[in-house]
């Protein structure tokens, strides 16, 4: 019996009423928990969550992933206690180390991340089970006291969004999860035992966390309209991708520049018309829910626990949500 549990990855970019309506689909169609996104330039992930909260009554809900810069992690402790209330025991909260182009044009240097994900864990995890931490003296946060004047509700669990290798291990050490952003084997192959490092090294065991593949996903029952709705996200990626991952996929930094050099110029379809198959092949899960299916049990081999239905999720949230639904979770649930 397959242990998986199931996400989606909203973005709130649309109306609430309809993030709302995708995370009580969400709940209905059988998924374990549901991810908001953190970009200060969308909607806000707490109001979104706030209404999830209130619509839901079984999924699990969190910010997926906040970062320590913009939001400092004693405000960020007492948001996601607050919602683990409103949702009764229900929320799980995502951090990372933020986007450090986003923050850079904010004025906001993004120094020693691996650093302030840490003191922020320790910080949160003090005062989910403690309600109070005093004298924490971090390099990046120091805490004199701080208080709060209620509890949480459930267990709230820290999942550390992590692609770096030290990163990766900081997940194992102390997190009851990791987000890794991927969608290919050999992504998670190089992951699960930097994991692994990080939770030995603790004392704990890889069984002590729950892995998760934030992947991009897209499902269609035609495979030619999944692959259509995963061209714009493979593109953005493909730009975004450091050197290392590029190569680790066999890309060339070549025919990386064709799709970042139009995307940086506005010039979308020479973007979308540069990604390749092997591009979408090494960042996107995508194609009929059997093709998705036989993916995702290779990632389960692998070790992963959570599987994560991330954006685009298909040519219609909705459709391909319900397509996962009957199609894909059963296989792990019999
Ligand atoms: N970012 C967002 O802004 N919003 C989101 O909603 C979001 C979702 C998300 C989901 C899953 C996921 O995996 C990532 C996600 N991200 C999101 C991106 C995330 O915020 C990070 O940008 C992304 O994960 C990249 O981080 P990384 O894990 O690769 O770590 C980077 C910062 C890194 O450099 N890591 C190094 C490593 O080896 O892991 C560590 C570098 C190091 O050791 N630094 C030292 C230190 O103390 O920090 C200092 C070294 C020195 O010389 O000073």
């Amino acid at each position: 019996m397959s242990s998986l549990s199931f996400a989606v990855e909203f973005v709130p970019q649309e109306a609430y009423w309809q993030t709302t309506a995708l995370g009580i689909l969400a709940e209905k169609f059988g998924f374990d928990f549901v991810w908001i996104t953190d970009h200060f330039n969308n909607r806000s992930v707490y109001v979104i969550l706030s209404l999830l909260a209130n619509y839901t009554n079984t999924i699990k809900l969190g910010p997926g992933v906040t970062n320590p810069y913009l939001i400092n992690p004693i405000q960020t402790a007492s948001t996601l206690m607050s919602l683990d209330n409103l949702s009764g025991g229900r929320a799980i909260l995502g951090i990372g180390a933020g986007d450090k182009i986003t923050l850079g044009h904010l004025g906001i240097e993004r120094s020693k991340p691996l650093t302030a994900v840490r003191e922020s864990v320790q910080i949160f995890r003090t005062l989910f089970d403690k309600g109070k931490i005093k004298g924490f003296e971090g390099k990046i946060f120091s805490v004199e006291k701080a208080k709060l004047a209620f509890d949480k509700t459930g267990e709230l669990p820290i999942y550390i969004g992590a692609q770096g290798p030290k990163m990766l291990q900081l997940s194992g050490e102390l997190g009851q999860g990791t987000l890794i952003n991927a969608s290919h084997p050999r992504d998670f192959k190089y992951a699960v035992p930097l994991i692994k490092k990080g939770a030995e090294k603790a004392g704990r065991t890889l069984t002590d966390v729950d892995i998760g593949a934030y992947a991009s996903v897209s499902v269609a029952k035609k495979p030619e309209k999944a692959t259509k709705a995963a061209t714009p996200v493979v593109a953005f990626i493909v730009a975004g991708s450091p050197p290392v991952v590029l190569e680790r996929h066999g890309i060339s930094p070549e025919s990386a520049q064709k799709v970042s050099g139009p995307l940086t110029k506005g010039d979308f379809p020479g973007a979308f018309g540069a990604v390749t198959e092997e591009m979408l092949e090494s960042f996107c899960i995508r194609g009929t829910p059997d093709e998705c299916l036989e993916k995702i049990k290779a990632l389960e081999k692998i070790g992963i626990t959570q599987f994560i239905f991330g954006s685009p999720i298909g040519p219609k949230k909705r459709q391909s949500m319900e397509l996962a639904s009957e199609g894909i979770l059963p296989h792990f649930r019999e």
